[in-house]
């Protein structure tokens, strides 16, 4: 097993992250590859040096525990430049990877389907790029196993220009699955099935709760981003409307912004949800800093404001269980539940159908004839009964998400 020294850079996270709890997530993610972490060494940072990242004085110390202890790899909290990277491996004498490579590493070790790979060797070139330096590159790591597994060393070689190459065939192929998922999910919208999508931290029980609601049978683990591509699947709630649930990706604090815009095409199905399911696994100690990491999350995936239900699971795990009921002034929407023994989910299912109830309206509007615009939207986005048109204006009747509504309602001419 590959051994590893964790080095976390200690400074005051404006998320409230604490370096313990960075070290606790790093040997997770370490654990994920199969590594053993042998050794933590947490070093507060003052000022980045340009060099190391961190002081001289502080290289020393490590290169010295190095030399003592057995380490195959040396990985370090925060990103580091390329130069860096070199001036570390020069000094350490052994692999030095960090924190986004080490994910990235666990997102090539779980992707299995077409799609799943061509987004993490995107992410992986994105990382790579501005990391080559000169004409030359000096990409020959040293050693092999955590964080060198990816593009294949064959491609680690090509030049700048190849690379880029690559990087604009894999964003063409992305976008073509991006068309044909937004095919699918139109036609889903004609039906007028409502989609409700999983988002939340990586190891939440995302995949579990899908597993329950649907019947499908979702691989989960306890692990970090066994998750990577999105499955949908049906669901019948008691009033007998039928719904589509969708299972994706985990999230998680400081996820390497590359990664989140490769996974744009998994994540395409968060964007279109009429409500989510945002599951928090409220035996983690730190489980608000993770719902604030996921909310951080939903606001660059523009989701932020979409209707949401915050499952408060694994409360089998919560001995003491008074802390939940102070919660809805904390979180959205909370209802708490064990996603593994069932127990409330009746609660869980009842709240879905309110939301779902509240989430498609009917409109019977006159509007301008200008607002083509409008009549398209509806199509898009809901379901057309009728559109008469008029000298001066369109009539239209249909349904569609409340969101879309408020636009309709204040270009009605009455
Ligand atoms: N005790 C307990 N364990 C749970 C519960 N829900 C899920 N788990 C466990 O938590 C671990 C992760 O569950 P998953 O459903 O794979 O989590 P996920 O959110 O899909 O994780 P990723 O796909 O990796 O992001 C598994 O070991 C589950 O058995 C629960 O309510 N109680
Ligand atoms: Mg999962």
């Amino acid at each position: 097993m590959e051994k590893v020294l964790l080095v976390v850079i200690d400074y005051k996270r404006p998320t409230g992250w604490s370096a313990e709890d960075i070290a606790d997530e790093l040997k997770e993610l370490v654990d994920g590859c199969r590594g053993e972490t042998v050794e933590t060494f947490i070093c507060r940072l003052e000022k980045p040096s340009a060099p190391y990242l961190i002081g001289k004085g502080k290289v020393d110390e490590i290169a010295g525990m190095c030399g003592m202890i057995d380490v195959d790899t040396v990985i370090f909290s925060q990103d580091l430049k390329g130069n860096q990277q070199r001036n570390l491996e020069e000094k350490l004498k052994v692999k030095t990877i960090d924190r986004t490579q080490l994910i990235l590493d666990i997102f090539a070790r779980h992707a299995t389907s077409q799609e799943g790979k061509m987004q993490v060797e995107l992410a992986q070139l994105e990382y790579l790029l501005p990391r080559l330096v000169g004409k030359g590159i000096a990409l020959s790591r040293l050693g092999g196993g955590i964080g060198t597994l990816g593009p294949g060393e064959t491609k680690l070689e090509v030049d700048r220009r190849r690379i880029l190459e690559r990087v604009g065939k894999l964003k063409r192929k992305l976008k073509d699955v991006v068309s044909s998922r937004s095919l699918t999910r139109k036609r889903r919208r004609d039906k007028g099935v409502p989609v409700i999508s999983m988002v939340g931290y990586t190891n939440a029980g995302k995949s579990t709760l899908f597993n329950v609601l649907t019947q499908a049978d979702q691989v989960v683990r306890d692990g970090l981003f066994t998750t990577l591509d999105s499955l949908s699947r049906q669901m019948v709630l008691p009033s007998r409307q039928k719904v589509v649930v969708s299972d994706t990706v985990g999230l998680m604090h400081e996820l390497p912004h590359h990664l989140i815009e490769s996974f744009k095409a998994t994540l395409e199905e968060v964007k279109e949800a009429d409500l989510l399911l945002h599951v928090l696994d409220v035996s983690c100690p730190n489980f608000r800093q993770r719902y604030e990491a996921v909310l951080e999350v939903s606001r660059e995936l523009e989701v932020a404001g979409r209707p949401v239900i915050t499952v408060l699971n694994k409360i089998d795990l919560c001995e003491d269980r008074s802390f939940l009921t102070g919660l809805d002034r904390i979180v959205n929407n909370p209802v708490a539940i064990s996603a593994k023994n069932g127990e409330n989910f009746e609660a869980l299912v009842d709240a879905v159908s309110k939301q779902l109830a509240a989430l498609i309206v009917e409109i019977d509007v006159k509007i301008p004839i200008g607002r083509m615009d409008l009549v398209n939207l509806a199509h898009e986005q809901g379901q057309v009964y009728s559109v008469k048109y008029y000298n001066d204006s369109i009539h239209l009747r249909g349904s569609l998400p409340a969101r879309f509504a408020g636009v309709f309602l204040k270009e009605n001419l009455g």
